[in-house]
């Protein structure tokens, strides 16, 4: 299956939804990918939040859920996405081009 396949099925299977970040009054969280690494790589945001992940590196990454539920797809150099978490829990994401690439979200 294609990289491309298989994120639109994990995207149409999704918990946590995408969603342009001026829509929503929940806080924005951004974090940096840059030099092959998430930055902060583990962050704590509350129920209702959005993560801004923006891609510095001149690579393209994504973020995508190692459990399945959500996937950014691959942002090329300085692209933004944005998804918000509805569901309280810890989120354990990699890159799915470079998997030694690794963050975490604690949903509270
Ligand atoms: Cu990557």
């Amino acid at each position: 299956m294609s990289h491309l396949n298989r994120r639109l099925i994990l995207t149409s299977a999704c918990a946590a939804a995408i969603f342009p970040t001026t829509v929503f009054a929940s806080k924005t969280h951004p974090v940096s990918i840059a030099n092959m690494t998430f930055t902060p790589m583990h962050i704590t945001i509350k129920a209702g939040d959005i993560i801004e992940w923006h891609n510095r590196d001149s690579e393209g990454h994504t973020a995508t859920d190692k459990g399945g539920t959500w996937d950014t797809g691959t942002l090329r150099r300085n692209k933004k996405a944005v998804i918000r978490f509805d569901k309280p829990g810890q989120y354990d994401y990699y890159c799915s081009w470079h998997s030694n690439m690794q963050g975490k979200i604690t949903v509270t």
